[in-house]
């Protein structure tokens, strides 16, 4: 069997706004950096640190929801193996929000300070969001303003502009659209930014994607959500043969729906909170 065209999209705007922001970056004091607590992993962006240089940054992980506890626990405890202190949000409910807030605060006291030593007056801080397409940034940002300040919507490549926002006379933040590497090197982490709808769909074919889900999902050992969803025990058959056998008995073969569905009822939870990465071992 030919292997499937692999997943890349690096479409005009995200070039763009890569630009951008590298141009922004030398305004900014103190870089929140959004993953996927799903996948934190897959949605680090490799070059986010050099870029970055020596700024502070501030590390978090969105859609706690999504994962178990114990999940976010385990990650926790890596993050802090790795010297660095992660810190856990669900924009959508507007958890974790205060810890952020005060994070950022505090990088602004100390800018404050070394102004003051130089005889300048104080300013805001000025704090900007980075992470893949659909992570949170935008829905984090009007947590942190308390008000609907930018667009945030259920699908890659909503924000399109940088666009600052002032939260406070202490903060003004930044908004940038999602960036990801020009090139996807790791494929398998392709297909998890794809499970989770952290890259455009124009990138991908639902029907390889949503196989690639259930065949991860068994090997994650989340087979049995599949099998009492769907009534349809995924564990002796490939993922294909999943999306062909389900078609099949559900809707008169019609693959594209239900990748769809499979896809759909990941990603707004509906299967549960199900993380598609947990932490190396250290
Ligand atoms: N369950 C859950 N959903 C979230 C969370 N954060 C954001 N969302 C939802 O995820 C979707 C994407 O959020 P956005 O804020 O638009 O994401 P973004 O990172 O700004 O996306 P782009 O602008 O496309 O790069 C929206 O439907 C949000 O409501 C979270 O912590 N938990
Ligand atoms: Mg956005």
């Amino acid at each position: 069997m030919p292997s499937p065209p692999p997943i890349q999209w690096y479409p005009g705007h995200i070039a763009k706004a890569e630009r951008q922001l590298k141009e922004q970056l030398k305004r900014v004091d103190v870089v929140l950096e959004i993953l996927d607590a799903r996948i934190p992993l897959a949605s680090h962006h490799p070059q986010i640190d050099s870029w970055i240089g020596s700024k502070p940054k501030i590390l978090v992980l969105n859609r706690m929801d999504m994962i178990p506890e114990d999940t976010r626990k385990a990650w926790q405890e890596w993050y802090i193996s790795q010297k660095q202190q992660p810190l856990f949000t669900d924009a959508k409910q507007g958890k974790g929000i205060k810890a952020i807030k005060s994070a950022a605060q505090k990088t602004g006291a100390k800018m404050n300070q070394r102004r003051r030593d130089r005889g300048m007056r104080p300013r805001p801080v000025r704090a900007v969001v980075i992470g893949f397409p659909n992570v949170g940034k935008s829905a984090l940002i009007n947590r942190l303003v308390g008000r609907k300040a930018v667009v945030s919507e259920r699908r890659a490549g909503v924000t399109r502009k940088l666009q600052w926002v002032r939260i406070s006379d202490e903060i003004e933040l930044l908004d940038a659209p999602g960036i990801i590497p020009w090139k996807l090197e790791n494929q398998e982490d392709a297909v998890k930014l794809a499970i989770c709808e952290d890259i455009g769909q124009a990138s991908y074919d639902n029907q390889l994607v949503a196989a690639a889900a259930v065949d991860l999902l068994v090997k994650l050992d989340f087979g049995n959500i599949l099998n009492s969803r769907y009534h349809l025990d995924p564990h002796e058959m490939t993922g294909e043969a999943y999306i062909h056998e389900m078609a099949e008995r559900l809707y008169k073969g019609d693959k594209e729906r239900v990748a769809r569905q499979i896809l759909y009822d990941f990603r707004t939870g509906n299967m549960g909170a199900i993380p598609l990465e947990i932490p190396p071992l250290y």
